[in-house]
């Protein structure tokens, strides 16, 4: 029995995705990290961290969304798992990759495009920020100018991963016209059916009235 904690407009609809996509039933608790349901001592007994997602499979307890994905492709094999130690190898430095290269420059790009209340967005820190992901725009997008995917010929938890954290490039409208591989796969991972669900959670994730509101959410 598979347990999922976290509301679809949080990090937790990188796990939905991935669920979805191995067409696997789970029991769905969408813990709102804005009112304080995750830190509850119950909540603090699954996820210490008091942040969301959080996966529960048969007593073994997760956190971390993008290991959380990695975990259920190895479980749960099929066309989305690495098929050998050198796939799974490259599905765990893409994730890493985005977690630590793209994740938090992309946030801010994000906060200061879109999520930040008009008034309180930052047109240099915008530019700051897209500039920052100039680097490994370019790193992806040569890797994907010779090859569909990232681990090659098809659609894996690599690019599950890496294209969930992307989700805030159309969403804010990030620029990455100049990476033409990239913007072409991103479109294609986004149009997946099981990640149908990407457009209505990024379309109402609220505007919290300040910047430090914002970041306590997001960062
Ligand atoms: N690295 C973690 C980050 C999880 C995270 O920051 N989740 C946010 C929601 S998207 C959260 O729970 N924030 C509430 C808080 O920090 O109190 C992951 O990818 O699972």
């Amino acid at each position: 029995m598979l347990t999922l904690y976290g509301h679809p407009f949080s990090r937790a609809h990188r796990v939905m995705w991935m669920l979805k996509e191995l067409g696997l039933p789970f029991e769905h608790v969408p813990i709102d990290f804005r009112g304080g349901a995750t830190r509850t001592p119950a909540y603090l007994a699954i996820n210490p961290n008091g942040r969301v997602p959080a996966l529960v499979d048969d007593g073994l307890v997760l956190f971390e969304s993008l290991s959380i994905n990695l975990y259920l492709a190895r479980k749960f094999a099929g066309a989305l798992a690495p098929r050998d130690l050198v796939e799974e190898a490259h599905a765990t430095q893409w994730s890493f990759w985005v977690a630590t290269e793209v994740e938090k420059p992309l946030l801010l790009a994000a906060a200061n495009l879109l999520l930040f209340p008009e008034s309180g967005r930052d047109p240099a820190q915008a530019t700051m920020a897209c500039g920052k992901l100039d680097r490994p725009f370019r790193v992806i997008d040569s890797h994907l100018a010779t090859r569909p995917f990232l681990l090659g010929d098809r659609f894996t938890v690599a690019d599950l991963n890496v294209a969930a954290v992307m989700t805030l490039v159309p969403i804010a409208g990030v620029p990455i016209t100049f990476y033409p591989a990239l913007s072409r796969w991103l479109d294609i991972c986004l149009q997946r059916p099981a990640a149908a669900d990407w457009k209505p959670i990024a379309f109402t994730i609220p505007r919290p009235p300040t910047e430090a509101g914002v970041l306590a959410m997001f960062v």
